[in-house]
């Protein structure tokens, strides 16, 4: 646990949720308590999603739809606390494990904490041939980027996860998709930014589906993985020099 008090003035929880309306009221419910403020962006729901969220009174902008990460990014130039927490609004995430995300931010040990499903188990880590699929490329990207930047990360797909606003707005993301994950690790690792793992326990979406088509998507994410490996490490003062006004507008490519 960190030596520094949890102080939910200084985290904002955004909520990505795309046809989420069965479930989006109780994850601002579940949020709301552990942070400042609340945001939810809405991938251009068909269900009513934004309504349901309007409802329960957060802020709730709709995003251009394209995918996570395009949420993701725009998301970054919408909030100003020091801290975001992303959380998804399918019920998979237990906004009481903030603190321990936030922690390592706090006490200044990491600039990006992400959940580990391996520390703190997973209801969906294998339930289906699509999921073991993930379960494996997640597992095999942890070897990966272990090995090319000298870590011991047990979970870099996990979308729940806490990050330095400044530190997120200065590595030039610029995945659309779900690839953003892996690509905002790799990316802080290469930044020379510290990344470190919470465990936190990943519960079974409450409805409908995954919205990760990995059949279709997987060369994306192979692809994503060689390029950051492949390419240099920056050194952390260059990029502090380069903020990106085009993640700051949300609409790099
Ligand atoms: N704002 C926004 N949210 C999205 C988009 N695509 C997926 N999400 C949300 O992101 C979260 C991650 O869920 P999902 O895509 O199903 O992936 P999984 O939970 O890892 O299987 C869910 O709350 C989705 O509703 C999108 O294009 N825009
Ligand atoms: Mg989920």
């Amino acid at each position: 646990m960190s030596a520094v008090p949890f102080d939910r003035s200084r985290v904002t929880i955004v909520i990505l949720a795309r046809n989420e309306a069965h479930s989006i009221g109780d994850a601002i419910a579940d949020a709301s308590g552990w942070c400042r403020e609340v945001l939810v962006m809405d991938g251009k729901s068909a269900d009513g999603t934004a309504d349901v969220a309007r409802r329960s009174g957060p802020r709730v902008v709709t995003d251009d739809g394209r995918g996570k990460g395009a949420a993701i990014r725009q998301s970054l130039g919408l909030v100003d606390t020091e801290f975001v927490v992303f959380m998804d609004a399918d019920g998979s995430h237990d906004a009481h494990d903030t603190p321990r995300l936030v922690g390592p931010l706090a006490d200044g040990t990491a600039d990006l904490c992400v959940g580990s499903r391996f520390a703190g188990g997973s209801d969906e880590l294998s339930v289906s041939i699509a999921q073991l699929v993930r379960t494996v490329g997640n597992i095999l990207m942890n070897i990966a980027i272990n090995k090319r930047w000298h870590v011991e990360l047990t979970d870099t797909l996990n979308g729940f996860r806490a990050v330095r606003r400044d530190a997120a707005l200065h590595v030039n993301l610029k995945e659309v998709a779900h690839t953003i994950e892996q690509e905002m690790v790799m990316k802080f690792l290469r930044h020379g930014m510290k990344v470190v793992n919470a465990p936190t326990h990943e519960y079974k979406r409450r409805f409908g589906e995954s919205h990760i088509r990995i059949w279709r998507e997987w060369p994306r994410f192979v692809w994503c993985v060689i390029e950051n490996i492949a390419a240099p490490n920056v050194p952390l003062d260059k990029a502090k020099a380069e903020p990106s006004q085009q993640v700051i507008a949300g609409i790099a490519e």
